[in-house]
């Protein structure tokens, strides 16, 4: 005879009203409960069967990290031991725009305008993590802030925060999607939400429409053809077909949030927490071109930009002086000819020969290596002089 399931703990003593109180004192607009069943079981089946589906079809790029930990993604035991719940927590992260330029400019999505949001929110999350540690003595726990191998977004649409939208971006019914999530396992059983926030898209498909890449389909985004994977988490040589994709965006990609209706009556967030500043919002493409990479990742201490460190932005600077057909940078990507960084030197070509400069192929010539030698050649975008 097989033993009885054992039956949950009785729910410890924590009063969520005051929970909730107490995620909103260390700095989060909203918080609820997930429930999380025994080996990824019931309602979170079908976000490890999404997750699975979107690596098979190859949609991660080389973000290896999602692949390497698939497994703690799908089994939260394999985090914390015994987890029954996930407490799932929401900073809104968009602050009123830095004034803008009088013509184009390049643009920086607006999470990496001032702050980091994984400092910020963890901060606030370790202050809730005490508060929850000295109301339940010797409760397990573990947190998750974007890089943790957790599916944050299904956390907060099963515990009622909002619903995943089209765009997979999760949004709040009052606060729309630009959001930092947080997610905080607890071992203990805590009383969940009912069901998760009901799907509110309608017929909506502005964010699919939009994508100026058309990255977003009924598997959610691929990363291959998302200008925010390129200009952050790619390293290395961007390739010549995709220069163009990145049109403006020399830092992540806000369109798919742009667009949706849920942003448009959204509240701002609190300029004293985000530090918002213009010439993050609106970098100085000269500047990140000829500053030497070193320097330019030691100058961004504390700015989400680093994750893309200084060899990415300034790579991503050269395709967005072509994009924006700023000639007035020739002379800033020529003097990138000397960089030790082979990628930034073949980069610098392209923008050079797309923006008519007339050296740019003598001087790939001249380039030791292959690879720079080789973007005398490289097919150039139908509009490019
Ligand atoms: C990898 C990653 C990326 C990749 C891949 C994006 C993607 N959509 O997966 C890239 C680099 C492209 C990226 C871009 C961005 N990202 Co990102 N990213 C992540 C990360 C680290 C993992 C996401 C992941 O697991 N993807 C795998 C796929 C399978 O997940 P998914 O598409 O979200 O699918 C899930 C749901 O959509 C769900 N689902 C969708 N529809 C349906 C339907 C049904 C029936 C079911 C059951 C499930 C389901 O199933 C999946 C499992 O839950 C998370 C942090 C984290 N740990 O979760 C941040 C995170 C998702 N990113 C975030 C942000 C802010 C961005 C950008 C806006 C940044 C920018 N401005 O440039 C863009 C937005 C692009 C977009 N439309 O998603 C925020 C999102 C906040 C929010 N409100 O949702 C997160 C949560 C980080 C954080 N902690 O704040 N990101
Ligand atoms: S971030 Fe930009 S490129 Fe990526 S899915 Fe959204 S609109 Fe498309
Ligand atoms: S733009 Fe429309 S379809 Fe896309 S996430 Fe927003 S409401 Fe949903």
């Amino acid at each position: 005879m097989s033993a009885p399931p054992a039956a949950d703990p009785t729910p410890p003593a924590l009063n969520l009203d005051a929970l909730y109180a107490a995620a909103q004192a260390a700095g989060f607009d909203v918080a609820g409960v997930a429930p999380v069943e025994p080996q990824g079981a019931g309602w979170f089946a079908p976000h490890a069967a999404r997750l699975e589906a979107w690596l098979a079809a190859g949609f991660d790029a080389d973000m290896h990290y999602i692949r390497e930990r698939v497994a703690e993604r799908v089994v939260p035991e394999a985090l914390l031991p015994g987890v029954r719940s996930a407490v799932a927590l929401w900073m809104s992260h968009r602050t009123p725009t830095p004034p803008a330029p009088a013509e184009r400019a390049a643009r920086v999505a607006a999470y990496a305008w001032g702050r980091d949001y994984h400092n910020v929110a963890r901060k606030a999350a370790r202050r809730l993590r005490r508060w929850v540690s000295a109301e339940l003595p010797g409760v397990g726990s573990y947190l998750s802030i974007d890089t943790g191998p957790v599916l944050e977004r299904a956390y907060l649409a099963r515990a009622g925060v909002g619903w995943i939208g089209r765009s997979t971006m999760l949004i709040h019914p009052r606060l729309g999607t630009f959001g930092s999530l947080a997610v905080l396992f607890l071992d203990v059983a805590l009383p969940a939400a009912v069901a998760a926030h009901p799907d509110r898209c309608g017929t909506c498909t502005a964010c699919v429409d939009d994508c100026p890449t058309q990255a977003i389909g009924p598997l959610g985004v691929d990363a291959r053809r998302c200008i925010s994977y390129w200009t952050i988490e790619h390293r290395g040589l961007i390739p010549p077909e995709v220069r163009p994709w990145l049109g403006e965006w020399v830092f992540g990609c806000d369109i798919c949030q742009d667009v949706c209706p849920w942003n448009h009556k959204a509240p701002p967030a609190d300029p004293a927490v985000w530090q918002p500043a213009a010439d993050r919002a609106w970098p100085d493409l000269g500047a990140w071109i000829t500053s030497p990479s070193d320097a330019l990742h030691a100058q961004l201490i504390g700015s989400p930009l680093r994750r893309a460190r200084g060899e990415g932005l300034r790579r991503n600077a050269l395709i967005v002086a072509a994009n924006l057909g700023q000639r007035a940078l020739i002379p800033a990507a020529q003097a990138v000819a000397t960089d030790d960084d082979w990628v930034l030197r073949a980069t610098a070509i392209w923008t050079r020969r797309v923006l008519g400069d007339p050296t740019a192929v003598q001087d790939a010539a001249r380039d030791p290596d292959p690879r720079v030698q080789a973007e005398a050649t490289t097919p150039l975008p139908d509009r490019a002089t």
